[in-house]
């Protein structure tokens, strides 16, 4: 297999330089790593930007509601314990709509390997406030600037006991492969939070090669 392998005959509509392409690109290598076929694996999408990716990566998939993926491929484990099971979800999705489904999730090892695309935004609504969006932040929905602390999904997911916790970039896509290999091949319930990129609808001066830099740094901690 190769990565081409899994494309399906659409295009990405991504925008350029967005962080699903990264994510879409390691999520390819891990499955050609782990030895998975088209055929032989679901992946289980949130709605977003994110969950676009059921229409460019070709195998079984399923897109039910936003911030709900998380019982659904619970569900598929329960009465398909063989099958390997990927969640594709987005902050918005994971940790604002679905919040309650990850805690559970998180403390119920389903053994399911759960990807979640964290931009800080919601992007497919055109930017406004998600849960992991930075204090002082401003978007479409805070003018002013975020209020809040944001939510931090890595302490959370281990609070909850999550047995494998990880943070990738999805600029760095051999090292986010390698950690969604990890992920999946490690029994039990799992987390795994992707820091990627939005390029867009994020209105804070400033946000640019500094940012990119600093998430780098981020990531490599
Ligand atoms: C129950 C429900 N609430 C709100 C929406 C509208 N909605 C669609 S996508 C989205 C935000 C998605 O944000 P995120 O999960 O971070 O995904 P991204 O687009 O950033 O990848 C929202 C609020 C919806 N579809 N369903
Ligand atoms: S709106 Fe943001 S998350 Fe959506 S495709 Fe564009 S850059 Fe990516
Ligand atoms: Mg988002």
């Amino acid at each position: 297999m190769n990565p081409a392998d899994f494309n399906t005959t659409n295009t990405p509509t991504w925008c350029p330089g967005c962080g699903d392409f990264g994510m879409w690109a390691s999520l390819k290598e891990a499955l050609i790593k782990l030895g998975i076929t088209p055929d032989s694996a679901l992946v289980v999408y949130g709605i977003g930007c994110h969950g676009h990716m059921i229409n460019f990566l070709k195998i079984y998939g399923f897109q039910g509601l936003h911030g709900r993926p998380l019982p659904v491929a619970a569900g598929v484990r329960l009465v398909n314990p063989d099958l390997n099971v990927f969640v594709v979800s987005g902050d918005g999705d994971c940790y604002g709509e679905g919040m309650g489904h990850f805690i559970a999730a998180a403390r119920a090892n389903y053994n399911l390997t759960l990807i979640v695309h964290n931009n800080q935004v919601y992007g497919l609504t055109t930017g406004q406030t998600a849960p992991t969006t930075d204090q002082g932040t401003k978007t479409k929905s805070t003018p002013l600037g975020v209020i809040d602390f944001p939510v931090n999904p890595i302490a959370l997911a281990i609070n909850c006991e999550a047995n494998f916790v990880a943070r990738g970039f999805a600029g760095d896509i051999p090292h986010l492969a390698d950690l969604i290999v990890q992920a999946n091949q490690h029994p039990g319930s799992m987390s795994f939070s992707l820091v990627s990129l939005m390029i867009k609808f994020i209105l804070t001066p400033g946000i640019g090669k500094e940012y990119i830099s600093w998430k780098i740094k981020a990531c490599l901690l």
